[in-house]
């Protein structure tokens, strides 16, 4: 009855070892940028999971705008920067680059799909 208890316990607590070190570990995905498209464009999310960006640059100073979290950052080229965020709600983010890059810079963009 004891050990039963003990490994109930045991088990518990590896139960919550567990998941704390699920949340302490953010997705990371590797996004790069180059005229005119970022890759990859789509990138499914789930709702909740905190995720981490690593970005980069290929060619050319482009920049990664997220309008609805009101957030960007300058993509250098050659060096990874890195992106961290958690999406509250599910459905589309769309992301873009915020810095001219040439004549089709306007079509530059990408989302998250969140569920
Ligand atoms: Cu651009």
């Amino acid at each position: 009855m004891i050990t039963q208890r003990r490994s109930c316990i045991a088990l518990a607590a590896l139960t919550v070892l567990g998941l704390a070190r699920a949340q302490a570990a953010p997705r990371t995905i590797e996004i790069t940028a180059q005229r005119f498209r970022f890759a990859p464009r789509v990138i499914a999310l789930k709702l909740g999971e905190p995720v981490l960006l690593k970005l980069t640059a290929l060619d050319f100073p482009h920049g990664f705008y997220l309008p609805d979290f009101e957030r960007r950052i300058d993509l250098v080229p050659g060096r990874a920067v890195e992106f961290a965020f958690t999406p509250t709600r599910a459905g589309t983010l769309h992301f873009l680059c915020d810095n001219f890059c040439g004549e089709g810079h306007e079509g530059m963009d990408g989302r998250f799909e969140i569920q």
